[in-house]
């Protein structure tokens, strides 16, 4: 398809005199740059096809980027990509060194804000404003965000303040009435309730007209006209929570119509004070599959234009599928497992667990705060609560986790799944902090397995456990291990002594036991004697078996796909210290910085976390002396 009106234009400047009718031809094409793009790099395509028509809008009707112009999340924001002078390099869309799937500052001056997590950019508007209107400056603030992200308590705690100062600033409600999975919860019904009421709108502006034609007179007078009016105006009107809150509300409006959108986010920036523009709009739009099936093309893969289908390569099952149908196993004898979700049920695989236990099963919208302390809530009223949640998502209810679940010892296990690097979604998305956060926490204990056999066997484990229990796995498919055996639970806190190495010794974490041995045979090619440990506890150590190998052994490295940083390594240092070990310990890992999307092979490659890797480190680390006298030896 040509895109001849795309192509034109370098930003957004040069479509603010286009009639309606250009307007929409751009935005068919747009639609089909998505389409043809995400076909083959995979990405957020139903949120971005449903948000096409609000980004031309939007960028038509304020002066960006003088006007400041945030998204929630980011992930909906292809088109304001396109529209901002980065069609060249969409098809490097989340590839390596390419444009970032969610927003970037240092890609773009139109991105006035990053993200990737929810619900952060009505605070983002707030402070945005509030310092303009601290310096007096007179740009305009619209922050868009989604229904989904409507049912996080920092969207509240922002309109809370938003509404109290009354400052100026436009917030687009994007509801297409999904989150990844169909939106839930008591706001999403009431939103339902709003947007089937455009009868509301026209009776709330005809009435609005009447009283406006009211006329007033000048002083003191004037003011008991307007407090009559206003009283006038409450007993004849319904005040929706938006106006309770102290927004004036525009809508609900078709948010694929730009011949009205246009006209009424106008508007919306001449009003004093918030105002709440409620633009209804349908994930995928535009593209069949997508708009069929929202939930499957949230953020798929590559897929087939024409039918839709998941170009997938076959693969074993993931660590995600393997923790969901285990638990489903293990809740036929354990009535008293309950799972929850933070509005990711089909990404965490709980929702085979909804489906063989509904009444057991909670997804308490995007809410990860309030799903950690509702899970030990659970635990309090003696149920056994499993929230699987992603690494970088559990980083929210840090608070919750330390204060409601570890300070009062309850056995809430967390299924702590992408953990480790992530791919595509870079680096608001990497699980590599969540050991650093949860080592530190009295009660907390910590696993991982070097498959996705050990997950099922701690998972099994970690229900005989009474205390909080953080089960980590990675993202992506499992090792393709034999699972048809019996379920039988690891031994709490006991590691595996999978090799021994008179030279060093690699105490990995996780699957990196499997690069660890990759090394140790390289290395044995040329008189290395390397050990490896694959250490599945993180807290606590399996302190027994770290004695006999440190006696063994000449020196540590201990492997981690997590930052270094006070990871599973920074675990083992402070114990050889506390023992007054001294031996040399290097500590493999991530470094001290944020990583972008990448694929983990490059990760691996770059961070010298493969066998290779791991082989170069320690041919350069260990003291050559050591290993020649060991040789002669
Ligand atoms: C704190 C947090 N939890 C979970 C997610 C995963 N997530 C990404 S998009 C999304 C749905 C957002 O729904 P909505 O705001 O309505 O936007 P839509 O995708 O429907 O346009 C979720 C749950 C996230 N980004 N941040």
């Amino acid at each position: 398809m040509e895109t001849n009106l795309l192509t034109s234009i370098k930003s957004p400047k040069d479509i603010r005199n286009w009639p309606v009718a250009q307007l929409e031809e751009l935005a068919r094409e747009i639609r089909q740059v998505i389409i043809e793009t995400t076909a083959q790099t995979g990405g957020h395509i139903g949120a971005s096809l449903g948000a096409v028509e609000l980004a031309i809008a939007l960028h038509y009707a304020y002066d960006t980027p003088h006007d400041k112009l945030i998204w929630d999340i980011g992930h909906q924001a292809y088109a304001h990509k396109l529209l901002t002078g980065r069609g060249e390099n969409f098809t490097t869309l989340r590839q390596l060194h390419g444009l970032s799937g969610f927003l970037k500052r240092r890609e773009s001056d139109y991105d006035v804000w990053e993200a990737g997590h929810a619900s952060t950019s009505l605070s983002a508007a707030m402070g945005i404003a509030s310092a303009r209107d601290l310096r007096h400056q007179g740009y305009r603030v619209v922050a868009v965000i989604g229904d989904g992200a409507l049912t996080a308590g920092m969207a509240w705690e922002a309109m809370n303040q938003i509404g109290q100062t009354k400052t100026n600033l436009v917030m687009v409600v994007n509801d297409n009435s999904m989150s990844i999975a169909p939106n839930v919860g008591a706001f999403s019904r009431y939103l339902t309730e709003l947007r089937a009421a455009p009868a509301y709108t026209r009776m709330k502006q005809e009435v609005e007209q009447l009283l406006d034609s009211i006329p007033v007179f000048g002083g003191p007078l004037r003011k008991s006209a307007e407090r009559i009016k206003d009283l006038l105006h409450r007993a004849v009107l319904p005040r929706n929570v938006f106006e309770e809150l102290g927004f004036k509300y525009y809508g609900p409006i078709d948010g694929h119509n730009l011949a009205e959108l246009i006209p009424v986010l106008r508007n919306a920036q001449l009003v004093e004070g918030p105002v709440v523009v409620h633009a209804i709009t349908q994930k995928g739009h535009g593209y069949r599959p997508a708009e069929e099936r929202p939930g499957e093309f949230h953020g798929p893969g590559p897929f087939e234009i024409h039918s839709g289908k998941f170009i997938k390569k076959t693969q074993p099952r993931s660590y995600s599928q393997v923790f969901g149908q285990t638990l489903v196993e293990l809740a036929q004898e354990h009535p008293e497992i309950i799972a929850i979700t933070a509005a990711m049920p089909d990404g965490t695989k709980l929702d085979l667990f909804q489906k063989a236990f509904p009444h057991r099963f909670f997804d308490v919208g995007i809410a990860e705060q309030h799903a950690a302390t509702f899970s030990a809530g659970l635990a309090v009223g003696g149920m056994r609560p499993v929230f699987a949640v992603y690494s970088t998502f559990l980083q929210r209810a840090y608070d919750q986790v330390i204060h409601d679940i570890c300070h009062q010892d309850l056995p809430v296990i967390l299924g702590v799944d992408r953990a480790g690097l992530v791919g595509g979604d870079g680096a608001t998305h990497q699980g590599v902090y969540d050991i650093t956060f949860l080592r530190a926490i009295p009660n907390m204990e910590i696993a991982m397995g070097k498959d996705e056999l050990e997950l099922r066997q701690l998972l099994r484990a970690a229900l005989d456990i009474p205390h909080p229990v953080a089960l980590r796995y990675p993202r992506g498919a499992g090792r393709g291990v034999d699972l048809n055996g019996p379920l039988v639970p690891i031994p709490w806190g006991k590691g595996e002594w999978l090799a021994e190495g008179e030279d060093a010794t690699i105490v990995a974490i996780g699957p990196m036991v499997y690069p660890a041995l990759a090394a140790r045979d390289i290395l044995a090619h040329e008189g290395y004697r390397i050990g490896v440990v694959n250490a599945r506890f993180i807290k606590p150590l399996d302190t027994e078996l770290l004695r006999q190998v440190t006696h063994e052994t000449a020196a540590l490295i201990t492997l981690e796909e997590h930052a270094v940083a006070g990871g599973f390594g920074s675990a083992i240092n402070e114990w050889c210290h506390d023992q007054g070990l001294f031996l040399p310990v290097f500590n493999a890992g991530l470094p001290d910085e944020f990583i972008d999307q990448g694929s983990t092979d490059y990760y691996w490659n770059l961070y010298e976390l493969n066998g290779e890797g791991i082989a170069r480190r320690v041919r350069a680390w260990l003291p050559q002396e050591e290993r020649i006298k060991k040789q002669i030896k």
